[in-house]
């Protein structure tokens, strides 16, 4: 199984779209193993963002992550990574399929209503960044588990 680290952004969050994005998640068959309201400081999204260090958007990108609360979510399931990245949608979500969450609900790349782990060495990091090991419940079953994972139940 894997991990991934959902980011419900600031933009998403005030906008109330919150419950309609978990539920995509919920809906694909993912399982939630952690789940909370906080508001991102900038040491954190510094962390979060410090592959774009260098890049032209940073502040930005660091500007609006710690604008207002964010609410993120530790998902497990397998393939976590690609089946959340596709739920997601492209970066620039005017370019995003219909269907993804950036191609139904965005339209600037700087207001992406969500973020989604890229590999399963960053999502492991990223949900150690945002969770401690107490906030995770990976052990718990759903009735469901087996007509959603046909050989293994996480
Ligand atoms: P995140 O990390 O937010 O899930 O987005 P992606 O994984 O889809 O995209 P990314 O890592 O390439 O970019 C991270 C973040 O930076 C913003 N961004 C990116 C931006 O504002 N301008 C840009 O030119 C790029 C490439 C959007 C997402």
């Amino acid at each position: 199984m894997e991990r991934t680290l959902i980011i419900v952004k600031p933009d998403a969050v005030q906008r109330g779209l919150t419950g309609e994005i978990i539920k995509r998640f919920e809906a694909r068959g993912l399982k939630i193993i952690g789940l909370k309201l906080l508001q991102v400081d900038r040491a954190l999204a510094e962390k979060h963002y410090d592959v774009h260090r260098e890049r032209p958007f940073f502040a930005a990108l660091v500007e609006y992550i710690t604008s207002a609360p964010v609410v993120v979510m530790a998902l497990e399931g397998s393939d976590a990574i690609a089946a959340a990245r596709a739920t997601i949608g492209a970066t620039t979500p005017s370019e995003a399929a219909p269907g993804s969450i950036r191609g139904d609900l965005g339209l600037e790349i700087g207001r992406n209503l969500v973020h989604g782990s890229d590999s399963v060495e960053n999502g492991e990091l990223e949900v150690a960044n945002f969770f401690s090991a107490g906030e995770l419940l990976s052990g718990w079953a759903r009735a469901v588990d087996g007509w959603v994972f046909e050989y293994q139940t996480p």
